[in-house]
């Protein structure tokens, strides 16, 4: 841990809407020297069971959802699931509700970064209604936050 103090942080905090009581907050953390991005937090107010979650390209909120544009993928990759390699950047699979309807998150993930030209910072992160099954799946969005 003895890079922590000199790591990259972020944090996204979902506030749900007029309309939704979905709330939490995420924090980021880089390890410069693994390369890894932490995503660690928890979600309240979901529905339980699996909920696909992505970093969505634009962090603008304003129309919920539909303005943050597609998954995150800079390389021009195909959807996948988070171990793939051939992945949007954005594809962080899917976070899971427990029965109160609390999702504990922790993510260790390589291919999403804090710093450098695809950083997700200024992005949004969405949690979606349904599991991401990794196919193509247009999902209904719960609550969007965006990273900061
Ligand atoms: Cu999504
Ligand atoms: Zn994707």
């Amino acid at each position: 841990m003895a890079g922590k103090a000199g790591g990259l942080k972020g944090v996204a905090l979902i506030g749900g809407g007029a309309n939704s009581t979905v709330a939490g907050a995420l924090h980021f953390f880089q390890d410069p020297s693994t390369g890894y991005t932490e995503v660690r937090g928890r979600v309240t107010g979901l529905s339980p069971g699996m909920h696909g979650f992505h970093i969505h390209v634009f962090g603008d909120t304003t129309n919920g959802c539909n303005s943050t544009g597609p998954h995150f993928n800079p390389h021009n990759k195909p959807h996948g699931a988070p171990i793939d390699d051939q992945r949007h950047v954005g594809d962080l699979g899917n976070i899971v509700a427990n029965k109160d309807g609390v999702a504990e998150v922790l993510i260790r993930d390589l291919q999403i970064s804090l710093s450098g030209p695809h950083s997700i910072l200024g992005r949004a992160v969405v949690v979606h209604a349904d599991p991401d099954d990794l196919g193509r799946g247009k999902h209904a969005c719960i609550t969007t936050a965006i990273i900061l």
